[in-house]
């Protein structure tokens, strides 16, 4: 019988090495790094599916609840604190490992009980921004501090190294960022292949859940999959799909390992897109290779995501929905109204990678501020490109009508925008392509199995249903 939770992605020597690493960054004190415990659904017993801390993972390997590393800068020494089972939980859950097999899968051989973790707290302990109730509580009581200040207090200096070294990914890393690009592709093709004229949303939501049910993951975010596709973040699938519309599918899976997946299309519900359809496609299509073309160390994805707006604006401007002079209107913001969003962001870990350390660390760090100008405020990550950097590269046009309204009511952009041809397109929806990279020494590398992004291709698939 084995009822072991799989075993740690990594080598017992990669998670004592990146301990090493972010112990000589910090240099003084301890680094306390809590797992997640579960959390519960309704009642206390009924958990949400678990989810470990990231970092935690990161640095301590270990997929399980309720257990917490500490890495002691002072001597040099890593802690994993936790509690062996009894029979009383061993009688429902089956044999589980001890803290101390625990400990030897990754290189830690200072076990501690959780009532024993203040021996080990000195004056300066460095933790990471809390993101659940819990957090709050176990802070406070671990390092008897009044609650208000746990937030205030989470230590910057740890959130930078953990940043620095965290956004770089080895190659074992890429690995698993393929394993769960790959599962993520096999939904998308699966959704695409299996929708129907007069389906509901949902029942497309259902393809992508079996897929990664199929595969043991669960997703990497709830899916966005909808008609209504200029609504960024659609979670409702409670439509039925017509010949005409498009669906808009944004989802993605986690590996085994809980890297992330996300990718998006936009494909027809009939066997084609009609032409005004396949006109604003092509615009988003050029704006994406384009930007894969640039993706290689030294350019700055602020820059990358610029030229995406202008490829954008001169596309609109053929199809007589924007005028005037193209490099204004994207310093003005004006495209904006159709690109709300950024042009991507970083991905490992967590799909939105490392959002719970802070938004801005990891996508400009010390580089430059990031802007507060509609659309480019919505840009999560803008700093120069590294090799290793994994990342979302995933422009969009929408047509959101109450956006289009204000603008318009307002006089906002009148010189760069049609807003007479506009109003017939108010119906249109919203079209994203979506595709997650790895930057190499001198380029990119497209993560996972390549899937039909061209209106060619993706035509192929509809119409071969
Ligand atoms: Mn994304």
């Amino acid at each position: 019988m084995s009822i072991m939770p799989a075993s740690p992605a990594f080598s017992a020597t990669t998670y004592q090495q990146r301990r090493k690493v972010l112990r000589e960054q910090i240099g003084f004190g301890q680094i306390l790094i809590l797992g997640n415990g579960e959390s519960s659904r309704n009642f206390k017993d009924n958990w949400y599916p678990f989810r470990q801390d990231s970092s935690f993972l990161y640095y301590f390997g270990i997929d399980l609840p309720d257990i917490m590393g500490v890495i002691d800068c002072e001597n040099d020494k890593d802690y994993l604190i936790g509690d062996d089972l009894t029979i009383d939980h061993i009688i429902w859950t089956g044999p589980q490992p001890t803290m101390s097999e625990l400990g030897d899968k990754v290189g830690i051989d200072a076990i501690l009980p959780s009532n024993k973790i203040q021996t080990i707290i000195g004056n300066s302990t460095h933790y990471l921004p809390p993101y659940r109730g819990e957090h709050y509580r176990q802070l406070s009581e671990i390092l008897s501090r009044d609650i208000d200040e746990i937030e205030t207090d989470a230590s910057l200096p740890l959130i930078k190294a953990i940043v620095e070294q965290r956004n770089v990914k080895s190659t074992d890393e890429v690995i698993e960022l393929h394993k769960a690009t790959n599962i993520t592709s096999a939904m998308h093709l699966a959704v695409m292949q299996s929708a129907r004229p007069d389906m509901m949303e949902y029942e497309l939501v259902g393809v992508a859940k079996r897929i990664a049910a199929e595969h043991n993951v669960e997703f990497s975010f709830p899916p966005i999959l909808s008609k209504f596709g200029q609504t960024l973040h659609n979670h409702y699938h409670g439509n039925a799909i017509s010949e005409g519309d498009m669906v808009l599918y944004d989802g993605g899976a986690e590996s085994h390992s809980y890297y992330a997946g996300d990718m998006t299309r936009t494909f027809p519900v009939g066997k084609q897109y009609t032409n005004r359809q396949k006109e604003i496609y092509q615009i988003v299509y050029d704006c994406h290779r384009g930007a894969v073309e640039a993706l290689a160390p030294g350019k700055r994805y602020m820059d990358i995501h610029l030229d995406v707006a202008r490829t954008m604006v001169d596309g609109l401007k053929a199809l007589g929905l924007m005028k005037g002079d193209t490099n204004e209107a994207v310093q003005a913001g004006a495209h904006a109204l159709f690109f709300p969003h950024g042009l991507g962001h970083m991905i490992g870990l967590d799909v939105h990678d490392m959002e719970n350390l802070g938004e801005v660390y990891v996508g400009y760090g010390d580089e430059f501020e990031k802007s507060t100008q509609f659309g480019l405020k919505s840009l999560r990550l803008g700093r120069t490109l590294q090799e290793g950097f994994a990342l979302t590269v995933e422009p969009g046009i929408y047509f959101i009508p109450e956006l289009i309204d204000k603008f318009s009511s307002e006089g906002q952009f009148v010189e760069y925008v049609n807003y007479d041809k506009l109003e017939s397109y108010k119906d249109f929806g919203g079209i994203r392509l979506e595709e997650d990279f790895v930057i190499t020494k001198d380029g990119s590398e497209l993560l996972g199995t390549p899937l039909a992004s061209s209106v060619e291709e993706i035509e192929a698939i509809r119409g071969g249903i």
